[in-house]
């Protein structure tokens, strides 16, 4: 634990750097293509996205997370069920299990921006701190994709089957 802790401050220099969709190392995980979408204005919540690999042999959860242009971040699932999209927190943690690759894309698993602070602008990079339950904090930027983007500029989105007009706003979602 206390050499984990040791890296972790002798890396903090490169950290501070912004990471955007560069690839993103703590612990075991690796972590890549880290963006966002733009929202409209007066929107209160935004989407994050980013590609985690464990390259252990344990398997992790991803908790939660903290952004300072919102009042919280959360780890939710949206699926679709009786041809309506619904979403909800993943309470115990998103797993990522050794030798797997989870990503987070809108359609699926995704971290929720609640309550911010201002509208995310497209080009801009949101930093965005995730917490793993083993592997600890890792502070990331993520870029600002334009609305409705279904992935980062940097790589070729997948355009899910998803009918962006049917996409909740989590408007009237509890928090
Ligand atoms: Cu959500």
């Amino acid at each position: 634990m206390i050499y984990t802790f040791l890296v972790v401050a002798f890396l903090m220099p490169l950290a501070a750097r912004p990471v955007g969709a560069d690839e993103a190392k703590i612990g075991n995980l690796v972590i890549t293509q880290a963006w966002s979408r733009a929202t409209p204005g007066g929107a209160k919540v935004g989407g994050g996205y980013l590609t985690i690999t464990n390259e252990g042999s344990t398997p992790d959860r991803l908790i939660g997370g903290s952004s300072q242009v919102a009042a919280k971040v959360q780890v939710h699932e949206m699926s679709m069920n009786n041809g309506v999209m619904t979403m909800r927190p993943v309470e115990q943690g998103l797993v990522i299990e050794p030798g797997k690759t989870v990503k987070l894309s809108p359609g699926g698993f995704h971290l929720m921006l609640l309550d911010l602070k201002g509208p995310l602008k497209q080009g801009e990079k949101v930093p965005v701190t995730l917490e793993f339950e083993r592997a600890g904090k890792i502070s990331l930027m993520f870029d600002v994709e334009g609305i409705g983007a279904m992935g980062p500029s940097a790589s070729v989105g997948t355009p899910a089957s998803v009918d962006m007009k049917k996409m909740p706003d989590h408007s009237g979602m509890k928090k």
